[in-house]
């Protein structure tokens, strides 16, 4: 991997905020593409952040610190991904799930979806699924894309799928899922429509869903 991104990923894992904008320019000047400093930098940075955290090397205060490195981050990668197309493939309804406040994955899943095209309705974090549901009716989204990194929150998608399928709306309505505590087979439990592992995955699953 080329050193510029190496220096992004130790600058998020480090927790180095003073350091990272220029890193960041730094790859972007060498003409690496905005989303792989974001996947193989900052994110793999944010995984190191996350191991540190389950081994007890860091503790909550690093993890908010972390967020706060990437959020300085982000506006200038978002920048350099200017919207093409923006809203002609549909709107997508975007929330973390009630409960979960963590929402940069979030936030990079949206910007995709975005530049590739989708009117993104995003609800922000700690969404219930009251609110979700009101949006899709007011809105008349057939997508809804929902973050979930808290294992012990991933109730609030069988909320979701529950409240699509008793407004009568399963037929028209969408739900793919996404974030760390979320698979393949936990979509099959909450009987969820997609499951995106990535951001780019995020954005082939809801072009292959919204062209059914
Ligand atoms: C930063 C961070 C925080 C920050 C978040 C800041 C912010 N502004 O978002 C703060 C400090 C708030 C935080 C708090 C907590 N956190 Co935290 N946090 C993290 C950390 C280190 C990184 C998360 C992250 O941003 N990853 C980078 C992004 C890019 O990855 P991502 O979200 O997975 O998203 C990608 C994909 O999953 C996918 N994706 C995401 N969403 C969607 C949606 C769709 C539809 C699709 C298709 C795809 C998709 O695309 C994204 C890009 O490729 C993780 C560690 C980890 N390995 O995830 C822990 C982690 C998630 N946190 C954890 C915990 C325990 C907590 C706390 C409970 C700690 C505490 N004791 O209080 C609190 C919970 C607060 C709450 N109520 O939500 C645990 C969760 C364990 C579990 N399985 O439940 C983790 C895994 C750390 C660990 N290893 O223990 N955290």
């Amino acid at each position: 991997m080329k050193e510029s991104l190496i220096s992004v990923q130790k600058a998020v894992n480090e927790l180095m905020f003073d350091e990272i904008k220029g890193l960041v320019f730094a790859c972007l000047d060498e003409g690496i593409p905005p989303l792989e400093i974001i996947e193989a930098g900052i994110s793999k940075g944010l995984e190191l952040v996350g191991e540190q955290f389950e081994t007890g090397t860091y503790f909550l205060a690093d993890l908010v610190m972390a967020g706060e490195v990437v959020k300085e981050a982000m506006p200038i990668l978002e920048e350099k991904m200017d919207p093409g197309a923006a809203g002609q493939k549909g709107k997508i309804v975007l929330a973390t799930v009630e409960g979960d406040i963590h929402e940069i994955g979030k936030n990079i899943v949206g910007m995709l979806l975005n530049v590739n095209g989708y009117e993104v309705i995003d609800l922000g974090v700690d969404v219930s699924a009251g609110k979700i549901l009101a949006a899709v009716k007011e809105t008349g989204a057939r997508l809804i894309g929902l973050s979930a990194l808290l294992s012990t929150m991933i109730g609030g998608i069988k909320e979701v799928v529950d409240s699509v399928v008793e407004a009568g709306l399963k037929d028209h309505v969408k739900v793919v899922i996404g974030g760390a505590c979320t698979s393949e087979q936990l979509k099959e439990e909450m009987g969820a429509d997609g499951y995106g592992e990535t951001a780019v995955q995020a954005v082939k699953i809801f072009d292959k869903l919204s062209a059914t």
